[in-house]
This record gives structure tokens, sequence and C-alpha cells, in this order.
């Protein structure tokens, strides 16, 4: 047997693609387009990690799959290096993000192109290029003059000690998670973008998209659309009046008391003289709780009373006013009218300050708890009797006529905070003139390139690196000519990644965002691969990005990704001992029973979890593709189970993924050239032909669901039925190379090549099935009445026993024999015999 060597082999290809630019993709009405795109990555310095791959295999398994369906498939790759992440690596290694970002961005390229994937790399860029983020910048200038972009002071997470501010995801429990630094809130100077006025749209359209339920629902809670009503209380003795949002205006027959959030303007203008110590000492208190902490469902409520009341307008009842942080202030007005009968925040504050708990809906046991659930309407006046539906409509309508609330509807979508007290990112094209103008720079003004500073680590007074550079900041206004002054926060990493996929459609452009053929061509993404964490922030910002571009005339498309498909994480076995530290792999070793560190003895744990550095269990992909080719690593990363799941990684499987490639390869490869298994001289026989047709069928059906671990399946089945020996006709052995070809792209090239093809397979048409070998033959099976053979049917395979025994009661001499006698049991040996045994008391009848 000829030796498999995949070096050899992969190297070849890889040069091959790249020098014939194999994968460049260019614009041709003639053909229908396919745009299938991985969520480009931010290239760390750990480099990729075989979790990674796995999604980028598969999306290229489709980019092959639709080239030879006769697409125009438009696979491009590029990279997300603006941001924290890269700062602080640049912090550990000591160096800059400029020159790490370049460094990690050139490991991850080659190792994907190590793995075989067909990307155009002809349309590679970062986020980091001026030419790209020019078009950020651009972008970010027409928020701008749309009133999308504002500037507004917000309390930001600031820690004192690192001098820096962090995003929510970085701070739990007021504290910094890396380092448990102290973290307060600070009001601080932002740039906001006005998401929420684009709630209704991203909600809607959602509908649209062939996106997993589960992701869509993420975006519609993070969304969070309630319909409802406002209501405005006057207050007893007072100017002031107090505006509520209610999911239920229904219930105001039940209202108790009211409740203001402790950040409410209003909690200490209406506080009496004799309450107003107690409220401020509280609002100071709830300051410092983050709002995770205020939304935790706990049973004790905190609150302070006011002094003041409010007037219900139904009955001008009065209701004593409290401040409270499970209101949270921003989110509706800040305050709510509280009924404990039927919420149960409500109702555990109610116990706790003794507060009127008054039924209005049938059901439930108000000695236990709130009754949240339907019912018929009591203590309601002119609601009573009706269901609680209908008599929101009622009361809303009331409301309406009596001048005191009227519909709305709210979102829990909160505007984006856009800038960043950083240096790595791009900076906004904004200018502060001396008359206190804001104004953002023209388009010939673009790219505003990001100062080099050597020194470019937050300053401890919470002043972004930016305003060092001083000569930098100080610029003209071009309109006036008069000294300004730059804005100085830098954009998230957010920025770069909320319309990359509409570059990747003219990235050499250097004078628009992309030009109207490309984005008519190819938007949008027909299938976007990649982790399902994404769920609500990229997506979502991406989404709104576009409609934004889609309003001012740039894109066609109302969404940016048709459908989306999420990877699941590729899990590793892990080693710790009971104290919680990790060892590598090395480390340990099992002693008979249990699992040891070798040089200290002490047990460890072993678990399958989540594959990262931090707990030592990463697979470096460099290293397998070193000692089984990438090739070997696609066809296990795809074998391994349905693309969306999560499984674990084990060299048994990767063994086995070697030795179904290994055995591919000495199917077609000889000791010179082809093998001589394969020849044209060949007739394939019956089985041969129908076994192939079959797997070609259902592989391609599988392909069209991204089911490739199936796939792989049908084609070892087939291998199976050839065996070690039977030959088969160049025909169908060229047919099994193209099929094979998106999983071993290298190696079936190079079948392709022995075959006497002088060019790349990647656009061969996808193999046909032929239907006449598709048709199953029918089966025979014996029917045996007491052991005694008495006919035979003819059935398709798979038959049920159900079916046969009809089958069976149409022959004569059976029918005869079960006229008079009943069936006690039958035994049915699947596609090979049917026994019946007679009842016992019916033979003697
Ligand atoms: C009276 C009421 C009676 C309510 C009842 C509920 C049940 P969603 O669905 O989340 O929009 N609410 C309003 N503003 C609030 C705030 N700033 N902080 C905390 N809670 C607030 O919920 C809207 C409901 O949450 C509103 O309807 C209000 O309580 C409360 F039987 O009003 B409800």
């Amino acid at each position: 047997m000829t030796t498999y060597n995949h070096s050899q082999i992969e190297q070849k290809w890889q040069k091959y693609w790249q020098d014939h630019e194999t994968f460049r993709a260019e614009i041709d009405p003639n053909k229908p387009k396919y745009y299938v795109l991985d969520m480009f990555p931010y290239p760390s310095g750990a480099g990729l990690h075989v979790g990674h791959a796995e999604g980028y295999v598969a999306s290229d398994l489709v980019a092959r799959y639709k080239r030879m369906n006769g697409f125009n498939v438009l696979h491009p790759m590029g990279w997300d290096a603006f941001g924290l992440p890269a700062e602080r690596y640049a912090e550990k290694v000591g160096g800059h993000p400029k020159d790490v970002s370049v460094t990690n961005s050139n490991r991850y390229c080659s190792q994907l192109k190590a793995l075989g994937l067909s990307y155009d790399w002809a349309r590679t860029f970062s986020t980091t290029d001026p030419d790209y983020y020019k078009w950020t910048q651009w972008i970010f200038t027409k928020l701008y003059e749309r009133g999308l972009a504002y500037e507004v002071e917000f309390p930001v997470n600031w820690c004192p000690k690192l001098g820096t501010v962090l995003a929510n995801e970085e701070v739990k429990d007021g504290k910094y998670v890396e380092t448990g630094d102290e973290v307060v809130k600070k009001p601080m100077r932002q740039w906001m973008l006005k998401i929420t006025e684009y709630a209704e749209r991203l909600l809607q359209d959602l509908d649209e998209l062939d996106w997993p339920e589960g992701i869509k629902k993420l975006q519609r809670d993070w969304i969070g659309k309630s319909t409802g009503a406002d209501i405005t209380f006057n207050i007893d003795g007072s100017q002031e009046k107090m505006t509520v949002f209610t999911t239920r205006p229904d219930t105001l027959f039940g209202l108790s008391y009211c409740v203001l959030a402790p950040e409410n303007p209003l909690a200490l203008k209406i506080s009496t003289k004799k309450q107003r110590d107690a409220v401020a000492a509280y609002i100071i208190a709830a300051a410092k709780k983050s709002a995770q902490d205020r939304l935790k469902n706990e049973k004790n409520k905190t609150g302070v009373f006011t002094g003041a009341y409010a007037i219900n307008p139904l009955n001008n009842k009065k209701v004593p006013i409290y401040i409270s942080d499970y209101v949270l202030g921003d989110y509706g007005y800040g305050a709510v009218m509280a009924v404990p009968a039927h919420d149960q925040r409500d109702y555990d504050f109610a116990k706790k300050f003794n507060l009127p708990i008054i039924p209005v809906i049938e059901g439930g046991d108000l000695s236990k708890e709130a009754w949240e659930g339907n019912g018929k309407m009591i203590n309601s006046d002119f609601l009573n009797g009706l269901d609680a539906e209908s008599s929101k409509e009622v009361m809303i309508k009331w409301l309406t006529d009596h001048n005191c609330g009227k519909k709305t509807i709210n979102y829990k979508l909160r505007d984006w905070l856009f800038s960043r007290q950083r240096y790595w990112g791009e900076p906004f094209p904004i200018i502060h003139c001396e008359d206190g103008k804001v104004k953002a720079l023209p388009l010939q003004d673009l790219p505003l390139t990001l100062p080099e500073m050597q020194e470019y680590k937050p300053t401890p007074d919470g002043r972004p690196p930016l305003a060092r550079a001083t000569e930098w900041i100080k610029t003209i206004d071009p309109e006036t000519g008069k000294p300004a002054i730059r804005e100085q926060n830098t954009m998230p990493q957010w920025a770069g990644s909320s319309w990359y996929f509409l570059r990747f459609c003219d990235p050499k452009n250097n004078q628009e965002a992309c030009s109207k053929e490309a984005e008519k061509y190819w938007m949008p993404v027909d299938l976007y691969i990649g982790g399902a964490e994404h769920a609500v922030l990229h997506l979502l910002y991406a989404r709104f990005w576009h409609k934004v571009l889609y309003d001012i005339g740039v894109v066609s498309t109302k969404e940016p990704f048709k459908k989306l498909f999420n990877q699941g994480m590729i899990l590793a076995n892990s080693f710790r001992d009971d104290r919680g530290k990790y060892y590598y792999p090395n480390e340990v070793e099992n002693n008979g029973h249990d699992w040891v560190v070798k040089e200290t003895g002490v047990r460890v744990n072993t678990q399958i979890e989540k594959m990262s550095k931090s707990r030592y269990n990463v697979v470096n992909p460099d290293e397998v593709v070193e000692k089984y080719g990438a090739d070997t690593m696609r066809v296990y990363e795809m074998f391994m189970g349905p693309v969306d799941k999560n499984k674990p990684w084990t060299e048994e499987g990767i063994n086995g993924a070697h030795r179904f490639v290994k055995r591919l390869h000495s199917l077609f490869i000889g000791d010179d050239g082809l093998s001589k298994r394969i020849s044209k001289d060949v007739q394939d026989d019956e089985n041969t032909l129908k076994a192939y047709n079959y797997m070609v069928k259902a592989v391609t059906e599988d392909f069209e669901t991204l089911s490739f671990n199936t796939a792989l399946a049908r084609i070892m089945e087939f291998m199976n039925e050839l065996g070690n020996d039977k030959k088969i006709s160049q025909k169908t052995a060229e047919g099994l190379t193209l099929l094979v070809s998106p999983f071993v792209p290298h190696m079936a090239e190079e079948v392709w090549q022995q075959m006497g093809h002088t060019n790349t397979l990647a656009y061969e048409p996808w193999p046909k099935y032929d239907q006449q070998y598709l048709v199953q033959d029918l089966i025979k099976i014996p029917i045996q009445i007491q052991g005694k053979k008495v006919g035979i049917v003819q059935v398709p395979p798979g038959a049920k026993p159900e079916t046969i025994l009809e089958c069976a009661m149409k022959l004569p001499n059976i029918q005869k024999q079960l006229d008079s006698q009943e069936i006690g049991k039958q035994i049915y040996v699947p596609n090979k015999i049917l026994n019946l045994v007679l009842k016992k008391n019916s033979e003697s009848r």
C-alpha cells in the first residue's frame, strides 16, 4: 500500500489555489450568487484552537458545495482587530496594540490557510485598516447627521485603581472580574447611538429571517416590547404629577400604593420634611447596587415612605408613595402603580410594609401569593364581570376620556453606549468648535487616522488616552477656519463588525463604502455561521446599522443575514484538582484507578468542558494538521456530530477519521499514480451502481441541511460496500472524488489530477444520481404457520409486519386456514420470515 503523505499533498494544493487564485470571486450577472460568511475572528494572541475551526470548516463545505452547484460564491475572511482584547494582550506581552494585531492576524491567516479553507483572500481586510475605518467613520457621520448619534452625561463603570472605564460584562458585584478591583458608577460624557428608534423594525423584521428560533427569541426579549398604558396621578397637596407605565391598566381599582425608583428626581421633590433624610440616605445606598442585583427577585424588598400621597383618578383615593430599588430608574418612567394582589413584587413589598392587598381579579390564594393569572374582574365598578384582557381596553378608554392616561408601548432596549476611553479603536470623526458646536468631518477629511502613541494606556484621571495626543487634538474647523478640538473618545469594537459583511462585497473601493453594483449583486449574506454567544449584541448592532444604511440608500435589503446557523462548541477533557487548579494533560497520569499529578501524586478529576486556555485543555490545530493533515481534521470535525451541537474532542476520534482518509487514499492512489482498483475498462456491477446512486442522493440532501456527519456516514457505507478489493469504473471513482472533495479538498484535487484532469475540481459539477438505480427491489418473505411454510409474499425491504400479514391473508391457502383459526402470536424476523402461531383453544373448535 502506498503511504499517504498528507503534508506534501496539502502544501502542493494550497500553493496551487493561491497561485491560481482559485477561489477569487468576481461579479458575474449570468450566474446566481451565494454569499457564505463566517463571523470574522478577533485574532487573539493564543491563535486558533480546534474549536474555532468547526464553523470555518462547515462554511467551507457549503462554499465548495455551492460552487460545484453552479453558484458564484463569495466566501471572504478578515480580522476584527480593534478593541480592548488587543490592548490587554499588548500590555501583557509588552508590545503595542498595532504590532500585536498585525502579528496575530498573520498567524490566524496562516492557520486558516493550513486548513485548506476556500476563502477569496484578495478580499481580506482588518477593521484597523484606515481604508476600512474611513467608511466606519463615514457611517458614523451619517448616523450623526440623522440625529442617531448624540452626546450625553452617562454613568459608566469606572475602575479608579486601573484608571479605566469597563464594559458591563467586565463588572460583577461592583468589582472588575479580572482583578477584583473596585468599580464605581461615574458620570462621564459619552456618545450614544439611538438604536431605540429602530426597536419596532428590529422586532418586526425578525419574522422573515431563517434564523434559529432561540436566537430570534433572545433578540425579541432583548428588545422587550410591552404594550400598556401611561397613567398620570396628581400628588396630594403638590403641583407635581407622577406618571407610571403599566402593562395592567385593568388593575387600577386594586391600587394600594405607588413606588418611585431612587433615581427618579421626583423622589426628593415630593418627600415631606420629616421623611427627606431617610429618602436621601436610601438613594445613596441604592446607587451602589448593580441593575442585576436590583432585578433579583428577592422576597425581602426594601424601601422608604416619602410622606407624599398619589390620588387614584378612578375614585380619588389617596395612596402612599414609597421609593424602592425594585423599581428601575431607566425603564418606563421609573415609577410604578403597585397592585399587590396581582403582582408578586408588589405583593412582597406590601407584606413587608403592611399595605393593603385589594383583589380585583378572581383567582388564586392571596394569603399565599399574588394572583398573576386571568379571571373575572371584581371590586372594579364598571369593569366588574369582564375578563382582565378586555378590561384593559375599557380602562384605557376611560383614562383617555378623563385626560389622565393613554395607550403606550415601551421597549426594554436602551440606546447603545458607543464611546470608549481607550486608544485602540476608530477615532470619532467629530470636532468640537470654539462656539460649542459639534461637527462631523466631511468625507474628504476621512479617514481620520489614529495618532501613533507609544504610551497608549488610559490616563489615571479618566481622560481618554487620545487626550494626550496634544498635537493631533488641535485642528481647524473647515467651515470657519477657526481652531477646534478633536473628539478624544474612540469607538467600541462593535463598530467595525457592524458592517464588514458589506465591505467584503467591494473591499478596495475608495469612492464608496460599497458600490451599488456590488451590493445589489452580493447582498444579503445567504448563510452566516458563527457562535450563539453573538445572539444579541453583534447581531443586533449589525442589523441596526444595516437598517440605517438602507434608509440612506446604501443597501437595498432590509436585513443583512438571510440565514443564520450557530455552530456548537468543541469540548475537551480537562484535569483539575480539588482546589480548582488545572493541569496540562502531560502533567498527569493514570495510576490504574485514578488520575494523579505526576510530580506530586495529587488526585485530579477529569471532566469534559468547553475548550479554553484557562482550562489547559486546548487542542492546537497546527499540531493536528502536522500529525494527521488538514483533510483528516476537516473530516473529524464534521464527523463528530451535528455541527450545531457541543461535542468532545477525542484522540480516538481523530485516529478514526485518519484511518478513513487513508482508506480513501488507498482506494484512489496506487504505487505509481492512480490505483489499480480504478479503471476505464471496468463495468460497475449492479450493487455498486445502486450503492453509489443512493450515496449521491443522500449526501446531496445532507449538504442541503448542513448535516455533514450523516453525509460522511453515507460515504463510509459506500466504502464498506466496495470492500478492500472491488474494482470500480473511472466514472464512479470521479463521482466519488467530487463528492468527498468538500471534506478532503487537498486529496481530492490530487486524485483528480491523477485521473488526468488539468484543472481544479472546485468548479466541476456536483455529481448527479440516476433514479433508475434507486428503485428498490421487492424482497421475498416466507410465511409459516405452526412452523410449516405455507406461502411467500413480496414486499419492499423494511415493510411493517402488518403489511406483510395483509399480503399473506390474500393468499388463498393461508386465507382458508385463518378463516377457521385465530392467530395467537406473530413472530417477525425483519426482512426474513413471518411466523404465525395459532391459538390453542380455537384449534379444538
Ligand atoms: C401595575 C401592575 C399590576 C403591573 C399588575 C404588573 C402587574 P414589562 O412587562 O416588563 O414591561 N414597571 C413599570 N415600570 C417599572 C420600572 N421602572 N421598574 C420596575 N417595574 C416597572 O412590565 C411592566 C410592568 O412592570 C408594569 O405594569 C409595572 O407594574 C412594572 F398586576 O403596573 B405593572
